[in-house]
């Protein structure tokens, strides 16, 4: 008989803890057994962390039976899975999420009561996240893989275990320190390592060719060095469906771990030399920084979790006795970016040199199975490898890439007989320079769609990042714009508006956006309104405490809150953000505009430890911040604010609480953008220009709900054209003068006029940016959001239809839409059947 606490669900009933055998006594027993059986521990004497570890295990188990159901059902029923590699999966914290999955955060609360604990919320904030990304990418796709489930869809993430995420960022006099991220101390509950299902991969060495047993001449590798991928894999359950999908994070380890020849010969260090070695290739999460450190190490990271991730697939078809052949019957494989785009030439190399399949049938399988997203057009983050270091490290996949290249190369030729420009142009080696492998050339070549993330994003990719092979391919490019999760970004980010949201229009606005346009019915209802309102408020002050505990600064939860958080990057432009507070702070220093909308302005973000202007803006920012909250007219109009350590977590306390979202990128160069889209979720106002996902978010919660300044992307290639002088824009704007040289002379670096040089320079000179050019139509929208604000009953209403018309802006949609149009996959029931135990 099963033990209460593991009583199986029926089929129809998963929705329902109670009748699924998940009471708040299960969860209570559950905990007390991990405690004392898998912690060592009793209730009396565990910690904080003990009981979260506790519930964190009680919860997991609740997820085998579908976890493994949904393993079963792919084997019974064989189709297609969607393989989503990327080497960056932000997927944040975990209990809570699969607590309102399951539906039990109720049963969690009150088991956790009686261990004496007064709020979940206690035990929610000892779990470490894991930093396995760097931003807006790696959360993307942590959102796709939580809608995938929720939609039903099979999938499985493959990445990289890193066992260093994205550093911890703390301010030090204004400057962002680095500290590692130690996301694996004290065990991290989530993950089930599966040691039998590792894979080989091999770096360098040579190739050779050699004659088969049926007289055929053939080339492989030989391999100079080996490292082992060991699985790693995160549960991913769907929103109250049976379905559980996985991400698959491959680890790194040595193939020897110890070498006995080294160490009989008195050779200590040299014993475990390789052991280090191999172990590097998983140990650190690489900053996107565009520079050229550890390159050879990134490439082998690509290369490792590809391979592995590959590998994998195969086998799983061998296993459940399907032919090798139907490979894309089987698996669609996205390319979140170029990062994983070495899987082309892989998966060529493992079917022609492991499976022995002809080129043609090879490259044919290959093509049919992998599609690329395009997520930048900045030409830093395009990835491109030196030659030599290619070759060096993959040779025969550069063998492969060759040929590759020569076929493709004949098909241009074929469409433009004698245009050597457009070869040079399309080429997968870059021939200018310094060789290389162009990896979006590799990828797009490879892959049987292309899309950007954004309707803009993909115009631009047609029209200037790769215009011939859009006009070689039309039907190629694609455009899927970006979603993000409702169940993280309202459901757990904002409680109080969830429940409003439950009451007003249904729970099933959860997994069906749509339903919020009924909001609009209330736009003109002061009484909901003001409901709605306060549900922000209650956001405020709770992100209000948590800023005083974290940097002393005491805010007004009355006021604007101004959010703008994001990576800390020049095409972002917080420093456009940053100046503009200095002008306000120049009105009320002056005694202009002495009706000034009390404002809280907060910022958020990580620098890339090598990327010296971010960093100094983090510092510029500060500087303000100092000036600013230092001085009593600024009491109760102005507060600064830099949020340190800015990550998933903190994310979903700041989107329920913010007024006003910042998304004033150049336009042209923010790819989509998706924390816009989660502010609007959550009843922000933007104030943003014409670019990425911001212009769909303003066309559908309407231009009149959303504060649009500054050049358009046509206006920015103009002026880039026309030799852009900053100096006109500066001389024309007064107010914009008198911030620049009050950060000139040192007003905010204690008289060092030479701390932010560097900044004003770059701003005043060739600033690709275009900084200065907007600044004083930033400034009038700005005046207008002061208006507005005043204005409580308008502001709500422009609050309500923003969130009213955000629908679209669910993954749930944007994975739809892959499924459609890319993938060709359908949902698969997840039966749960009293057989699997
Ligand atoms: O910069 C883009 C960002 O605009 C987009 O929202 C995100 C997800 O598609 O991808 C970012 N790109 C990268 O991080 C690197 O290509």
């Amino acid at each position: 008989s099963q033990p209460k606490d593991l009583r199986l669900p029926t089929p129809g009933c998963y929705a329902d803890p109670i009748k699924a055998g998940i009471d708040a006594d299960a969860v209570f027993d559950g905990m007390t057994e991990h405690l004392f059986f898998s912690l060592g521990k009793l209730a009396t004497t565990a910690s904080l962390r003990d009981l979260y570890m506790a519930l964190s295990y009680a919860v997991r188990d609740r997820l085998m039976t579908r976890y493994l159901a949904s393993q079963e059902a792919i084997r019974a029923k064989p189709q297609k899975t969607v393989a989503y590699l990327s080497a960056e999966f932000l997927i944040g914290p975990q209990l809570n999420n699969n607590l309102l999955n399951l539906g039990i955060t109720k049963e969690a609360e009150e088991a956790v009561g009686r261990f004496g604990i007064e709020s979940l919320s206690h035990i929610l904030e000892v779990e470490e996240e894991p930093g396995l990304g760097n931003g807006g990418l790696g959360r993307l796709a942590a959102c796709y893989m939580e809608s995938l489930a929720s939609l039903q869809v099979p999938a499985i993430g493959y990445g990289i275990r890193y066992e260093f995420g994205i550093f911890n960022q703390l301010i030090r006099d204004g400057w962002q320190v680095e500290v590692t991220d130690k996301w694996l101390k004290g065990g991290w509950p989530w993950e089930l390592p599966q040691p039998d299902e590792s894979c080989f991969v091999g770096f360098g060495g040579r190739t050779e060719s050699y004659v088969d047993e049926k007289g055929k001449y053939r080339s492989r590798w030989i391999p100079s060095e080996h490292a082992i991928g060991v699985p790693h894999d995160i549960p991913i359950l769907g929103y109250r469906v049976n379905n559980c999908d996985r991400l698959r994070l491959w680890r790194a380890d040595a193939t020897e771990s110890f070498d006995f020849y080294a160490f009989n010969i008195g050779d200590y260090y040299g014993a475990v030399e390789e052991k280090v070695a191999s172990e590097t290739i998983s140990k650190v999460l690489y900053p996107n920084d565009g520079t050229d450190e550890g390159r050879r190490l990134r490439l082998k990271q690509q290369h490792f979790f590809v391979s592995c991730s590959l590998q994998d697939m195969l086998r799983s078809l061998e296993k459940r006795g399907i032919e090798v052949e139907d490979f894309s019957e089987h698996w669609t494989v996205q390319l979140n970016d170029t990062h994983p785009a070495i899987a082309v030439a892989e998966l060529m190399r493992l079917l022609i040199d492991h499976y022995h399949f002809e080129w043609e049938k090879a490259w044919h399988i290959t093509t049919s199975s992998v599609a690329y997203t395009n997520h930048t057009l900045l030409p830093e983050a395009l990835e491109k490898w030196d030659l030599d270091l290619f070759s060096s490290l993959l040779p025969r996949h550069l063998d492969l890439i060759y040929e590759i290249n020569k076929r493709f190369l004949q098909q241009v030729r074929l469409r433009y007989p004698g245009n050597d420009l457009i070869l040079r142009k399309l080429s997968i080696i870059d021939e200018d320079g310094c060789k290389a492998v162009r990896m979006a050339h590799l990828a797009t070549i490879g892959a049987h769609h292309v899309n950007g993330v954004a309707a803009l994003h993909s115009d631009l990719i047609k029209r200037q990042l790769m215009p011939e092979f859009a006009e070689l391919w039309p039907e190629k490019f694609t455009n899927i714009t970006n979603g993000v999760t409702p169940r993280r970004w309202v459901g757990l980010a904002n409680p109080e508006l969830s429940s409003l949201l439950d009451k007003e229009v249904g729970k099933d606005w959860i997994t069906n956006m749509e339903l919020l346009k009924k909001l609009e019915q209330k736009e003109n209802d002061s009484g909901f309104l003001e409901l709605f309102s306060k549900t922000k408020l209650s956001g405020k002050r709770k992100l209000a405490g948590y800023i005083h505990r974290q940097t002393g600064v005491l805010v007004d939860p009355s006021s604007l809150f101004d959010v703008q958080v994001k990576r800390i990057h020049q095409y972002k432009r917080q420093h456009l953000n940053a100046l503009q507070v200095i002008a306000q702070y120049l009105r009320i220093k002056n005694g202009v505009d002495q009706d000034i909308a009390p404002r809280t302005v907060i910022f958020g973000g990580k620098a890339a430890p090598g990327y010296f202007m971010a960093k100094l803006m983090i510092r510029f920012i500060n500087g303000i911040a100092d000036v600013v909250n230092a001085d009593p007219d600024m009491d109760g109009r102005l507060r600064v604010v830099f949020l340190p350590d800015y990550n998933v977590k903190l994310g979903e306390q700041v989107y329920s609480a913010t007024d006003l979202s910042e998304q004033i990128s150049t336009a042209g160069k923010e790819a989509s953008g998706t924390g816009n889209m989660k502010f609007a979720m959550n009843g922000a106002l933007t104030i943003g220009t014409l670019d990425g996902a911001n212009i769909e978010i303003r066309d559908r919660v309407g231009s009149e709900n959303f504060f649009l300044f500054g050049k358009t992307e046509s206006e920015i290639v103009e002026l880039r054209e026309n030799q852009y002088d900053p100096k006109t824009y500066i001389s024309n704007c007064k107010e914009l003068s008198e911030a620049l040289r009050l950060v000139e002379v040192g007003h905010f670096s204690n008289g060092d006029s030479e701390l932010f040089l560097p900044l004003i320079n770059s701003l005043t000179g060739s600033d690709p940016f275009f900084v200065m050019a907007d600044f004083a139509d930033y400034l009038r929208a700005q005046d207008e959001v002061n208006k507005v604000w005043k204005n409580p009953q308008k502001w709500n209403r422009m609050a309500l239809l923003n969130t009213a018309r955000s629908g679209f802006f669910s993954s749930d949609r944007s994975i739809k839409e892959y499924c459609k149009s890319i993938w060709k996959v359908k949902p698969l029931d997840v039966e749960i059947s009293c057989d699997i135990n």
